[in-house]
């Protein structure tokens, strides 16, 4: 365990463009808070950061969309994000956001110092503009074709899809997403940081200094960018939404976003310093400190290289010790989505779900998407309280105060000598803390959760088989000696269960009527709870949640995907008319797939055997990505018969099997629902 360090552990800052949903609560500020209450827990000095993002292009695009202005935007969400965390229990020690006057200033100065210190390259470049639009065109402005991975709808700074960092003119068919429009050339003025005179620096300090202590996602990440070469960087924008950039001969443009916003993280710690009558240079500025960025892995490049070699230009900042980014959480197996309400909303959860924060809090940490992306589902999340909350911790909670208050009134009674059993049970307690601490510590808090429902597994465990309640009729001595220790089991449960559940700690120490244990004494002391101390009477830790309750969950979802369908039914535009002849030229029949495998080395292809009623032929299909090859055995599908044949792959393919697909990118055949139809039949 660490001794007495001081700590500044920043949280991705929320964009006020929408509500916090799950995804942002599994993949930061849950992993973040636990981490905060542990340290401070194990008595270090923390400073756990964090605000709302309000600049860059989402904001003012919102607005637009909503019809008010970005302030009214900002200033709604921000109220929204900041009461939800609150209510959820997200123990920030400062939540500032970056309109703050603070704030502006602090960015203001930090450009100002890289500008007279001559770190920055100045130079007219041609830009993308909107010519309908009469704006510059940078980062979500503009969606084009990756120049790395093909996606066809990379933004001009960032491609989701495989997370390369790009600049807009890298994009390949770009078109402005305020007019649809194709954007022009025009030359404008900006300041750029020159990432490439970073290399250096970033591989000796990430790829060596951290290969064995960062996880593998964020290693990788960082290491493919410095491996395609680092490029000058634009770190102001043609907007007019932002902080003014504090230089001469700088009209009509701002700090770019993603330089503005790291330095949130600055100005939020002077914000509470200043509250608190502190020093917040130390947090920022002694090599003691630790400095650990919570963020999601679209956040890698920005906080990993940008954000760095920023410190580094400035020159008197300390660099993160760690940056333990995670992936995403995924909702009933599609991606989460603002814009398209796939989510499950922060606010709207307490509402539904009043009292029950530690459910969720514990249901995203157990299965939080460490090292791969995973899937919130209602039914887990059911599972997660009745089978583990309720069953195991709740449960061993209950027995432990309902019969002590039954018994000795809720006296802690006096141990008789204990057996090898009991000093076992006892030996495996005092070993948890350390085991959680290691946990925590690596950044493994699914880990750390799953060895805290050990804990409330051996106690469960211990009274089940020393039964009290059955040996109260003929051993009395004896039951106290049980109770006594499963009261010890309790009593460490509620200090070790603060980071993750800590409603629920707070209600079991109410309970006990005793707060004072230090975690770090733990695996030191041999008494937590000593003889003759009065607890309180019990209240239920926990109840089940009915399959009624996540029903309605389930409909809600099903409700926006019909709403999403209603709203996605802009179609693409009709294509060139075609002849009565062009149409007859082609000849689409029904088959049926008699035989299905996968073709060897290629992710997206089926190699498909047809009965089309004329023959039985080979087609290649794109679809193993949505189907299985036995899945596809059997079924009925519409096959353009007279596509010129050609090869994929070294196979020859004749034909194609006609696809739609739903809203959610799922792949579906055109098969006839009319189970008569055989193999031949034509479609006109
Ligand atoms: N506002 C959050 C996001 O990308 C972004 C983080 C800023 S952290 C300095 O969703
Ligand atoms: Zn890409």
């Amino acid at each position: 365990m660490s001794t007495a360090k001081r700590y500044t552990i920043t949280a991705a800052l929320p964009y006020t463009n929408g509500p916090i949903h799950i995804g942002h609560l599994a993949g930061v500020y849950v992993p973040a808070d636990i981490y905060a209450r542990y340290l401070r827990l194990t008595g270090n000095d923390v400073a756990y950061i964090c605000g709302s993002d309000e600049h860059g292009a989402a904001i003012p695009m919102r607005a637009k969309k909503e019809g008010v202005s970005p302030q009214v935007i900002i200033d709604k969400y921000h109220t929204i994000i900041k009461d939800s965390f609150l209510d959820f229990g997200i123990s920030f020690d400062n939540y500032s956001r970056t309109s703050a006057s603070i704030h502006h200033e602090t960015a203001s100065e930090f450009f100002k110092k890289l500008y007279d210190d001559q770190k920055f390259i100045e130079e007219t470049t041609e830009q993308l503009y909107d010519p309908e639009a009469n704006q510059f065109l940078a980062d979500r402005f503009v969606i084009g074709t990756c120049p790395k991975c093909s996606h066809e709808e990379a933004y001009g700074d960032q491609c989701e899809k495989c997370g390369s960092s790009l600049n807009a003119t890298d994009l390949i068919n770009p078109k402005s997403t305020i007019s649809g429009a194709k954007p022009t050339l025009k030359k404008t003025k900006h300041w750029f940081l020159p990432l490439d005179q970073y290399e250096d620096f970033l591989k000796e300090w990430v790829l060596v200094g951290h290969k064995k202590d960062w996880k593998a996602n964020v290693y990788g990440q960082i290491k493919s960018w410095i491996d395609d070469g680092l490029r000058p960087r634009a770190v102001t924008r043609d907007l007019d939404w932002g902080i003014p950039v504090p230089v001469p001969d700088a009209e009509g443009k701002v700090l770019y976003v993603w330089f503005d916003a790291p330095i949130g993280y600055i100005s939020s710690t002077k914000e509470w310093a200043a509250r608190e009558g502190k020093d917040w240079e130390p947090y920022w500025k002694d090599e003691n400190t630790k400095l650990v960025h919570f963020i999601g892995k679209d956040n890698i490049v920005f906080h990993c290289i940008i954000f760095p070699s920023m410190l580094k230009a400035e020159g008197s900042y300390i660099l993160p010790e760690n940056v333990p980014a995670n992936e995403f959480l995924n909702l009933e197996g599609n991606k989460l989505s603002t814009s398209k309400n796939w989510a499950v909303w922060l606010h709207e959860y307490l509402e539904e779900f009043p009292g029950k924060q530690d459910v969720l809090r514990y249901t995203l940490t157990a299965n939080a998407p460490e090292t791969k992306d995973n899937d919130f589902t209602w039914k887990d999340f059911q599972a997660r309280n009745n089978n583990e909350l309720v069953a195991i911790f709740g449960n061993f909670i209950n027995r432990v105060i309902v019969l002590t208050n039954k018994y000795y009134d809720g006296i802690v009674p006096e141990a008789g000598t204990l057996t090898d059993t009991d000093k076992q049970t006892l030996q495996e307690l005092k070993a948890y803390p350390a085991v959680i601490a290691s946990s925590i510590e690596r950044y493994r808090f699914r880990e750390a959760s799953q060895e805290l429902m050990n804990v409330a597994r051996l106690g469960n465990k211990y009274l089940a088989d020393e039964e009290p309640w059955k040996l109260i009729k003929t051993d009395e001595e004896r039951t106290k000696t049980i109770m006594y220790v499963a009261l010890q089991i309790a009593t460490v449960l509620s200090t070790l269960s603060e980071p993750f559940l800590p409603f629920t700690s707070e209600k079991l120490k109410t309970m006990l009527n005793f707060s004072s244990l230090r975690w770090n004494n733990i695996n030191q002391q041999e008494v937590f709870l000593t003889t003759g101390h009065q607890i309180q009477k019990g209240t239920l830790l926990f109840s089940k949640i009915d399959d009624k309750e996540i029903q309605q969950q389930l409909d809600k979802l099903e409700a926006t995907k019909k709403a999403n369908e209603v709203a996605n039914k802009i179609v693409e535009p009709q294509k060139d008319i075609a002849t009565f002849e062009d149409f007859t030229k082609l000849d689409i029949r029904i088959g049926t797939i008699v035989e299905a495998a996968k073709m060897s080395k290629a992710k997206k292809l089926l190699v498909l055997k047809v009965d089309t009623g004329i023959d039985v032929r080979t087609i290649v299909s794109g679809i193993a990505e949505h189907f299985s090859a036995e899945e596809v055995v059997g079924k009925k599908v519409s096959v353009l018969v007279n596509l010129a044949p050609r090869k994929l792959r070294g196979v020859e393919s004749e034909g194609m099997i006609l696809m739609t697909e739903t809203p959610e990118g799922k792949l579906v055949f055109l098969n006839p629902e009319e189970q008569e139809v055989t193999p031949g039949a034509v479609v006109s």
